[in-house]
């Protein structure tokens, strides 16, 4: 299985190396794909330096800030290009840790199409979050299952591993949405076309360094979305049953 992971950074100086080292370390067969949004803190400079010591790290350089979504949606491509069988999503700074990666790759291996890195499932669990940030992420996954029709006890989780079969299976140019709503909407898509889920117990550790990326109108984004992508759902299936 050749495993590709993909990490999107934006000001991740600090975190990067840690991460960086402690996933090269935890699985050395694993390859990795640092996506960058020219960071103006030399994120980028400093992933070619890696990239340019280890064979197995590569770097996409993109135009500018353009949101998580659209800097996977680049990796998938890139990935899928080069053939990669799994395709694994983790964010720079250090809240997946990369020590639990196999326990991920070996549900992929299980055969599950999309494997979620969960911390709503028992024995998942969030290091270092203040009740507020919990209550955002719990609420978020209520209302997206309740609108979605999802069975997900994690949807806005962004620890990932996708095999490449499933995303060949996507039409992921469709997909617009950045931030949080980026997980949901590739959550209910991948069980709207049938594939399967299986959700893995990790434990998500808050960022120690850098800035948060979070903000209220990322928030209210997903949540009007998942509005939206619920209603269009029921509708279609409501069309589809009327002209039968
Ligand atoms: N390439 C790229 N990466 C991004 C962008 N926004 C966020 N990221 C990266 O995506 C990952 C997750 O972003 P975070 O800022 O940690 O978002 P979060 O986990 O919701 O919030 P905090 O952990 O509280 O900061 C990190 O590796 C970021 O550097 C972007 O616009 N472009
Ligand atoms: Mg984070």
């Amino acid at each position: 299985m050749r495993v590709l992971t993909i990490i999107p950074t934006y000001n991740e100086l600090e975190s990067l190396p840690k991460t960086l080292g402690r996933l090269r370390k935890a699985c050395p067969d694993v390859d990795v794909l640092i996506a960058d949004d020219n960071s103006p803190d030399g994120t980028g400079d400093l992933a070619d330096s890696f990239a340019a010591k280890d064979e197995r790290v590569h770097v996409l350089h993109r135009r500018g800030k353009e949101g998580l979504g659209a800097a996977y949606l680049a990796g998938f491509a890139w990935g899928l290009e080069r053939d990669y069988d799994v395709l694994v999503e983790m964010d720079a700074d250090g809240s997946h840790q990369p020590e639990q990666l196999p326990r991920l790759l070996a549900a992929s291996e299980a055969g599950a199409d999309l494997v979620i890195g969960s911390r709503w499932v028992p024995g998942g669990e969030v290091v270092n979050w203040p009740l507020s940030r919990k209550a955002i992420s719990r609420t978020g996954s209520f209302v997206s299952r309740f609108f979605l029709g999802l069975k997900t006890r994690d949807v806005t989780a962004g620890y990932r591993a996708y095999r490449a079969s499933t995303l060949r299976g996507l039409d992921l140019g469709a997909v617009d949405s950045v931030g949080y709503g980026f997980q949901v909407d590739m959550t209910f898509r991948t069980a709207r076309a049938g594939y399967s889920i299986a959700e893995v117990p990790i434990t998500f550790v808050e960022r120690e360094f850098g800035v948060s990326k979070m903000s209220g109108s990322i928030v209210q984004e997903a949540g009007i979305n998942v509005v939206k992508w619920g209603l269009a759902a029921r509708l279609e299936t409501l069309r589809k049953k009327l002209g039968r």
